[in-house]
């Protein structure tokens, strides 16, 4: 077996590591719009769609044999609260780019959820190397609640940006608001500068 590559997300490595405005919890709150949805793995498939030369559709096999990750991270809730040192497993949002050719117009990275969620992210913010198709949490598998059987986790942005029970991803040339982004969040998200909401 090859061995699983390690990564440590830098802001876990900042000398004063809760950024503005947060406070440190050891829970774990379950927050989102409208109900948890039941996902049969065996009909749930993940799109590659947009501004690639050819369209992709993989099966949950095909996806979870994409080479994996453990990345550790930190959590920054819009709503202020903070938690440290989650370990997630999955695979790297960089094994995307071995899988399609991305076409050099696209600027942006829409990612979907089921039930018509998404959420918006420049391309150089999807593709660090502490970004992840997230399959487990601290070394249990993700529950329904919190994204199962696949969410993203952007460890360097408002955790708003990483999405639950993603069905896909769309490449484009232009930004464009998603779900929470159309109710008053922030294109962006950086925890570090405040861009909680507006912009
Ligand atoms: N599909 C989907 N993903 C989502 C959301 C949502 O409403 N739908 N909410 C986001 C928000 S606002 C937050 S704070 C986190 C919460 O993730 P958690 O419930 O695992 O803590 O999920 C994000 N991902
Ligand atoms: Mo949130």
């Amino acid at each position: 077996m090859n061995e699983i590559k390690r990564i440590i997300s830098p802001d876990t490595q900042r000398e004063d590591r809760l950024p503005p405005g947060q406070r440190l919890t050891d829970k774990w709150p379950v927050l989102h719009h409208g109900k948890v949805p039941s996902i049969d793995i065996k009909k749930w498939t993940f799109t590659i769609a947009g501004l690639v030369e050819a369209e992709r559709t993989l099966t949950y096999d095909e996806f979870t044999a994409l080479p994996q990750v453990e990345v550790v991270s930190d959590i920054h809730c819009v709503t202020t609260w903070s938690r440290y040192n989650n370990v997630w497993e999955g695979i790297s949002t960089s094994a995307i780019k071995d899988i399609v050719k991305i076409k050099p117009e696209a600027k942006y990275v829409f990612v979907l959820g089921e039930g018509g969620f998404t959420t918006n992210l420049p391309i150089e913010d999807f593709f660090q190397p502490d970004v992840l198709f997230a399959l487990k949490h601290d070394g249990q598998p993700l529950t329904a609640e919190h994204g199962a059987p696949v969410r993203l986790v952007v460890p360097r942005l408002y955790f708003w940006k990483s999405a639950k029970w993603v069905t896909g991803i769309k490449f484009a040339a232009k930004d464009e608001p998603g779900f929470w982004e159309r109710a008053g969040y922030h294109m962006h998200g950086d925890p570090w500068r405040e861009e909680r909401y507006g912009g």
